[in-house]
């Protein structure tokens, strides 16, 4: 006799590994796209595990054995089961597409706060530019920018590109922008955790698109002011 045992613990391990590959998310963003990533992983899973068994199930049961030599019962169509298995997957499509859309309405919604960061790509690299404050970052293949950013408060980064299209992409965050020419995509961010998160592009821009990294330091406040202080004073200013 088949057992259910083997379809359970298949179920199982594709969690706990779908689980284990997801990032951690270091903002409050980041958390609820989190909670995204987790209800699509437990639908897929659990639709896996239903069809897969379905599937080794029929195989099992209606298997050729010795002394079967007619073909069994055929029947066609049924409506029934044809409405059903139409209307299960509309739902589960739909549920996806709200639960989606209120996250990301609510997470597109969150208050910028004061400090605003205008990013700027290009080929190949990025100029980010501190509004109100005398301080732009640029980098360059072979020497990323490095930029400070205060822990736990509201940061916007106001995002474009200058020739093609980019992505602006710091996986912790679980969450990235395209950077269009002529076009600003807003990205609002509080980072509640205190480190150092790597950035790149992530839209295939040209020959050097690998070599665009750039990191976000995450710092207290006092240290965040101090880092824009220095950069004021090293006159790090547009071109
Ligand atoms: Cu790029």
């Amino acid at each position: 006799m088949w057992s259910r045992r083997p379809i359970a613990l298949l179920g199982t391990c594709s969690l706990v590994v779908v689980a284990g590959c997801a990032p951690q998310p270091v903002n409050s963003q980041g958390e609820q796209v989190k909670g995204l990533y987790d209800l699509f992983s437990i639908a897929a899973a659990v639709i896996f595990v239903l069809v897969a068994g379905l599937i080794a199930w029929s195989i099992l049961r209606y298997r050729a054995r010795p002394g079967d030599n007619d073909l069994p019962d055929q029947f066609h169509s049924n409506v029934k089961l044809e409405i059903l298995w139409f209307a299960i997957p509309t739902v589960i499509v739909i549920g996806l597409f709200v639960s989606s859309a209120v996250v990301l309405d609510r997470v597109n919604d969150e208050s910028g706060g004061q400090t605003i960061i205008d990013v700027e790509a290009f080929q190949w690299g990025w100029r980010f530019t501190y509004e109100d404050e005398d301080v732009s970052v640029i980098s360059s293949p072979g020497d990323p920018a490095a930029i400070s950013v205060p822990v736990g408060e509201p940061v916007t980064f106001v995002i474009t590109a200058s020739d093609v299209v980019h992505s602006f992409y710091i996986t912790d965050f679980l969450i990235k922008r395209d950077a269009i020419p002529g076009r600003e995509n807003r990205l609002p961010i509080t980072i509640d955790k205190e480190g150092t998160y790597g950035g790149r592009c992530a839209e295939f821009c040209g020959l050097l698109h690998y070599d665009m990294p750039f990191t976000i330091d995450a710092v207290p406040v006092d240290e965040y002011e101090t880092w824009l202080d220095e950069q004021s004073a090293l006159g790090q200013t547009d071109e």
